[in-house]
This record gives C-alpha cells, sequence and structure tokens, in this order.
C-alpha cells in the first residue's frame, strides 16, 4: 500500500483577517501533536521572483499587471516541486494565501477576467482543504490602519473580498468558512479541528490538479 500522504491546507481571506497568525498556530500545534507539518506562504519573498514582487509591492518597482500576476503565479510554481515531494512524503503542507489571492487581487484591478487571471495556476497541487477567515470590513479596521503596501486599501480589499465570494461558488474545491472575528485561541480550535478531520480523510486519496 502507498504511504500515506500529508494535505495542503490554504489560508485564504480579507487583509487582518488573521491568516499569518493561524497558519502559525496551525503548524505548531499539529507539530506538537506529532504530525509533520511546514508552513509555506505566498509570495515567498526570499526567491528572486519574490524579491520583484516585494519591490513591487513595496511601490519601489512598477510592473505591468498581467507581468506582476504571472511574477505570482510563477513564485508558487517554482515551489511546486518540493511541496509534491513533502506531501507525498507524509507532511502536511500549511499556505498562507495560494492562486485564489492572486485571482482575487488581479480581478480586483476591474480590466481582467476570472478565468484569464485563473489559467496560470492552472494544474497547481490542488488543495484539500481552503480556509476562508471571514471578517468584516469594520472589524478588520480595528486590528489597525493599513499598511503602505499596494492594494491595501479599504475599496481595493472590498473588490478582493468579492472576487473571493466569485471563487467560492467553485463546489469542486472544499472552501471551508471560518468566523475570523473570534478569539485567536477560539478560532485556532475550530481551525485545527478542521485541519486534522482532513488530514485523515485525505491520507489515502491521490493529490489532485487546481482547476483541471
Ligand atoms: P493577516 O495575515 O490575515 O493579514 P495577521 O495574522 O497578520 O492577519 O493579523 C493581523 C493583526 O490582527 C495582527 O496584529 C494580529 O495580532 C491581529 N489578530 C489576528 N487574529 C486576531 C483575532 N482573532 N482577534 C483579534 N486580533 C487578531
Ligand atoms: P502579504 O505578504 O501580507 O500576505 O501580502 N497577492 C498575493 C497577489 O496580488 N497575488 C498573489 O498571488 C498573492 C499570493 C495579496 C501580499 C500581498 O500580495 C497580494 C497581498
Ligand atoms: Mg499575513
Amino acid at each position: 500500500m502507498a504511504a500515506r500522504r500529508g494535505a495542503l491546507i490554504a489560508l485564504e481571506g480579507v487583509d487582518r483577517a488573521g491568516k499569518s497568525t493561524q497558519c502559525r498556530r496551525l503548524v505548531d500545534a499539529l507539530r506538537e501533536d506529532g504530525h509533520r507539518a511546514e508552513l509555506l506562504r505566498f509570495p515567498d519573498r526570499t526567491t528572486e521572483i519574490g524579491q520583484l514582487i516585494s519591490s513591487y509591492l513595496g511601490r519601489e518597482k512598477n510592473l505591468e499587471d498581467h507581468t506582476i500576476h504571472l511574477l505570482f503565479s510563477a513564485n508558487r510554481w517554482e515551489h511546486v516541486p518540493m511541496m509534491k515531494e513533502k506531501l507525498h512524503q507524509g507532511v502536511t503542507v500549511v499556505v498562507d494565501r495560494y492562486a485564489f489571492s492572486g485571482v482575487a487581487f488581479t480581478s480586483a484591478k476591474g480590466n481582467f477576467c476570472l478565468d484569464w487571471c485563473k489559467q496560470p495556476d492552472v494544474g497547481l497541487p490542488k488543495p484539500d482543504l481552503i480556509l476562508f477567515l471571514e471578517l468584516s470590513p469594520e472589524e478588520a479596521a480595528e486590528r489597525g490602519n493599513f499598511g503602505n503596501e499596494r492594494y491595501e486599501t479599504s475599496s481595493f480589499q472590498e473588490k478582493v473580498l468579492q472576487s473571493f465570494y466569485c471563487l467560492m461558488e467553485d463546489k469542486t474545491l472544499n472552501w471551508k468558512t471560518v468566523n475570523a472575528s473570534k478569539s485567536i485561541e477560539d478560532l485556532h480550535r475550530e481551525i485545527k479541528s478542521i485541519a486534522e478531520k482532513t488530514m485523515q480523510e485525505v491520507q489515502n486519496k491521490p493529490l489532485g490538479g487546481l482547476w483541471t
């Protein structure tokens, strides 16, 4: 019998919903329980492509909209061989944003259709679970001001949220919405329980391809 594989779990949601906090908590808790788990974040600003993305987000560099979209996708593809290897070795991979952020942010620019935005990410490892951390713009605002990076305005974030809702209509993906206004601890417990259930369910199932 084939060895059990790890699960691919993506966290998505609006700015300040608590994605990075919960990704870290989840990976730490899974490890404490003896699971093998690793955290990846997209964009990964440490690679050459990631540095280009980072300078774009930091407004040091201007890039044409299609170009930056493809770079975000390339930044995921450069991690795919490593992700597949880990998953097949039984490591659960938790990703802080994934292709859904890619599509939601570019399509929020207005002159892009959802289908074009999805194409570069077709065939990426398909997440076994996508946790959408839902938080109202009012509650997000209470968690502090926006930073100075590109996309960090409330009008743009509202458009991003609408694009996320369009993507969530795809029932071939395992979206689970969680209420991100709960305390860090309560949300962590809920996320951990959903993640563990998914890890159990997929361990003997093949890894899928996204949007294929
Ligand atoms: P994201 O990665 O989604 O942008 P972060 O995890 O960086 O969000 O959290 C944004 C801010 O909100 C941080 O200051 C964090 O400490 C705080 N925060 C995260 N989760 C909660 C929560 N459940 N309740 C209150 N504040 C939170
Ligand atoms: P953080 O590093 O704070 O998460 O912000 N983005 C992200 C895109 O536009 N396309 C993508 O494919 C991804 C993964 C979301 C990163 C910013 O980059 C945006 C916010
Ligand atoms: Mg974050």
